[in-house]
């Protein structure tokens, strides 16, 4: 195959007019327009003098036109890195300078911010806005919508996605054409979706789940999509009568469950309901099965590894855990030496197969200290495996807060408010959120005689970090505490600070 990618993805829908995506104002793209969009952006990109391997950063809206960039990037073997959305422009910086970046894709409002950026690394910065707007959408329409696929093989490097790190700074996690394929195949036919399967499509598509796990299945199967650009409560019940099925992350199940209009019969017709990128409550499934009688398909997967396990489509989806591995997937739950424990036990779940990424972007000693020699990826969750294989993650041995199915590293957070005035050192920790989950907990021990300006150092931080990340509770204490071996010990600063997002109303 010359490009199996693009070639299973998109090229074997070349020249059906059969449904791709619906847009939230009603207008519907077929898969052929789909694929002219996507090579009119191909053309323009190699006219942009890009070439194969070389890395297209994308800071973008969700719209159709950035879905076909990510396709245009496959048919002409560029390697595409999408951002979140939410990334102010000094976290934007790391990531197309530690990727080389060759061209950053901006959306229309936020060009202007960008655009040092770009130049001081060496990138080009073009366009992108919802509606076929922007330089690189002006480029396109004069481009031709068709355009020769560039050869690549399973082992090419498809995508680079970037995972915060416990230490340091983010890394780069390098998904091959292969990986991102296998996991597409593998789901697809467990969750049996096919051409006429219709998703509701609410998620980000800067992250594995949006982009990998909901587009390429429902592209594998020929399916539809509808497009919102955000979960939206009122919206996602506007258009769920149209779906056949939905994925999403635990807060958006709780923010359907809290609305009156979410009712057995809205949602009847449907086939298939599927959790993930974060712990969904046992009790949320059971309270979604009491309402509407769908049972939840939860499955476990991460940024470097594509989808691990999953509940079965046909067999029990047990409540709380997130089932055996998928077909070709091997887990085991580890000592911290990789050494296999009995069945039962705790320990960090490992994970191999071909879904497993190729290591992270010009970091050889972080990916040494993640990817065993065997192929073991180390994933850094707390897990128990049940002799029948079911796998239930119990927590993370990795300091990491997921917050509404984002990731917050606290060392991140941590290292910004020890720069700030009257802070001795800090402790940034996640507590139980009622609407994402965890929510983020700032204990600051101040240095001696001074109080910090807690607005003030809430004010400086936000003008470099994302604002999913910034803290929503500060707490000032006299010392942190600390074991016998000096390390701070969060568990305690948990337990104390557990109900701090106890009210419902909580921001
Ligand atoms: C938004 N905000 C968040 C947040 N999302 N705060 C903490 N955690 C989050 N996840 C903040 C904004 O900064 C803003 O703050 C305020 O909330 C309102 O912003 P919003 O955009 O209106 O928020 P909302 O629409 O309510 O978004 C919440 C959400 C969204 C849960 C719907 O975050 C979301 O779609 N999450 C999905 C993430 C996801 O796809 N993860 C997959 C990772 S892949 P302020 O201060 O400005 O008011 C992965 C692998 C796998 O993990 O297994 O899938
Ligand atoms: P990311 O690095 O953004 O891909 O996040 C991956 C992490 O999300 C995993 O390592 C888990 O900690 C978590 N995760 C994903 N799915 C689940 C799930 N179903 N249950 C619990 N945690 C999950």
């Amino acid at each position: 195959m010359a490009n199996p990618l693009y070639d299973r993805l998109f090229g074997a829908h070349a020249g059906r007019d059969t449904l791709f995506l619906i847009e939230p104002d009603g207008h519907r793209i077929s898969h052929a327009a789909f694929l002219a969009r996507a090579a009119r952006l191909a053309n323009t990109l190699t006219d942009l003098g890009l070439v194969a391997g070389d890395r297209v950063a994308a800071q973008i809206d969700k719209s159709a036109d950035a879905l076909a960039l990510y396709a245009a990037c496959v048919q002409a073997g560029l390697v595409f890195l999408p951002l979140n959305t939410a990334y102010m422009p000094a976290e934007v910086e790391y990531f197309v300078s530690n990727a080389g970046a060759r061209l950053l894709v901006a959306a229309p409002t936020k060009a202007m911010g960008l655009m040092a950026i770009a130049e001081k690394h060496g990138a080009r910065l073009e366009t992108l806005g919802q509606n076929q707007n922007g330089t690189l959408s002006d480029y396109a329409a004069a481009a031709k919508d068709t355009f020769a696929t560039v050869t690549r093989g399973a082992d090419d490097l498809a995508a680079i996605l970037y995972t915060s790190g416990t230490t340091g700074r983010s890394k780069g996690a390098m998904l091959s054409q292969g990986n991102l394929l296998s996991n597409a195949e593998v789901l697809a036919a467990t969750w049996h979706f096919t051409a006429a399967d219709r998703l509701l499509h609410a998620l980000p598509i800067f992250h594995t789940h949006g982009l990998f796990v909901a587009t390429n299945i429902t592209l594998l199967a020929g399916g539809s999509m509808i497009l919102l650009p955000k979960f939206d409560t009122d919206d996602v019940i506007r258009w769920l009568p149209e779906a056949s099925t939905m994925m999403g992350v635990p807060t958006f199940y709780t923010r359907l469950l809290d609305d009156a209009r979410f009712t057995h019969a809205l949602v009847a017709h449907m086939r298939l309901f599927v959790s993930g990128s974060a712990p969904l409550l046992a009790e949320t499934h059971r309270a979604f099965e009491d309402l509407t009688g769908h049972r939840i398909l939860e499955r476990y997967g991460m940024t470097e590894t594509n989808m691990n396990t999953s509940n079965p489509y046909a067999g029990e989806r047990r409540p709380g855990t997130v089932g055996p591995a998928l077909p070709g997937v091997e887990v085991k739950v580890c000592d911290p030496a990789g050494k296999e424990l009995p069945r039962g036990e705790i320990g960090v779940l490992e994970v191999r197969g071909p879904n497993v990424f190729m290591g992270y972007w010009q970091m050889p000693e972080k990916t040494a200290e993640e990817l065993r020699p065997d192929g073991f990826f180390i994933t850094g969750d707390l897990a128990t495996q049940g002799a029948d294989g079911y796998v239930t993650i119990v927590g993370r041995a990795k300091d990491l807060i997921i917050s509404g199915g984002f990731n917050i590293y606290p060392k991140e957070i941590e290292e910004a408010l020890d720069e700030m005035p009257g802070v001795l050192e800090s402790a940034v920790i996640g507590v139980a959120h009622p609407d994402m989950g965890e929510g983020v907990v700032a204990v600051l021990a101040a240095m001696q005689g001074l109080s910090p300006d807690l607005d003030a150092i809430a004010a400086a931080l936000a003008d470099n970090l994302a604002r999913f990340k910034l803290p929503r509770r500060y707490v000032v204490v006299d010392a942190l505490p600390r074991n016998t071996m000096g390390k701070v010990q969060k568990a305690e600063l948990r337990r104390n600070y557990g109900d701090s997002f106890a009210s419902p109303k909580a921001p």
